[in-house]
């Protein structure tokens, strides 16, 4: 039987607990995600595998509702900041929410049509995914960017599509900012 519970979220460092599960992304899991694979690799062999995003999972069995919080290291590769794989959800019916805990960044999305929008992931933004819109969230700034998730556990990942293709924009570093470039190596997904 489910029964309530109170999970307790630091939102500076992202621990959630009780939690049920925990995964950790390197560089060299996400060696395909950034344009500049050499410079992942080189970083790599010289032992710097670094930690580029974290999640902490909050999942019951026969629950309809799923939650966590993912912490994104700051940091970047030849100006590409460090983000997530990004996905869309299997299913197409299924959005989300993503609250905004610490940290700045850049959450970009991108429909199959073509169209692509962001949203601003300051503390307190808290941004709606709609349902058939590839996500990826993206520290633009100097700390760890925090958020919390919640979806529906149904939903699924589909990484394929944008480790096949990539997403049609590039968040590149610029100043103390950021700034979107076109994807030159993006091929276009249906
Ligand atoms: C999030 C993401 C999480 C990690 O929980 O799964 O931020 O990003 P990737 O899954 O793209 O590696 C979510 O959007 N779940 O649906
Ligand atoms: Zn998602």
């Amino acid at each position: 039987m489910l029964v309530p519970e109170g999970i307790v979220i630091d939102g500076l460092s992202g621990a959630m607990a009780p939690h049920t599960g925990h995964y950790v992304k390197r560089l060299s899991d996400l060696e395909h995600v950034f344009r500049d694979e050499e410079t992942v690799n080189a970083t790599i062999t010289r032992g710097g595998d670094a930690a580029v995003y974290e999640v902490v999972e909050y999942r019951k069995a026969e629950s309809d509702l799923f939650f966590g919080t993912t912490i994104i290291h700051p940091g970047d590769v030849s100006g590409e900041f460090y983000m997530t794989r990004g996905h869309f959800h299997q299913r197409i019916d299924c959005g989300e929410v993503y609250y905004t805990q610490s940290g700045r960044g850049l959450l970009l999305l991108e429909d199959r049509a073509g169209e692509t929008r962001t949203v601003e992931m300051l503390p307190g933004t808290c941004a709606f995914i709609p349902p058939n819109w590839a996500h990826r969230s993206i520290n633009t700034g100097g700390d760890k960017l925090v958020f919390v998730w919640v979806c529906n556990p149904l939903a699924g990942h589909d990484y394929g599509t944008i480790a096949e293709h990539g997403m049609r924009k590039l968040v590149l570093r610029e100043g103390d900012g950021y700034t979107l470039a076109d994807n030159p190596a993006f091929q276009g997904h249906s």
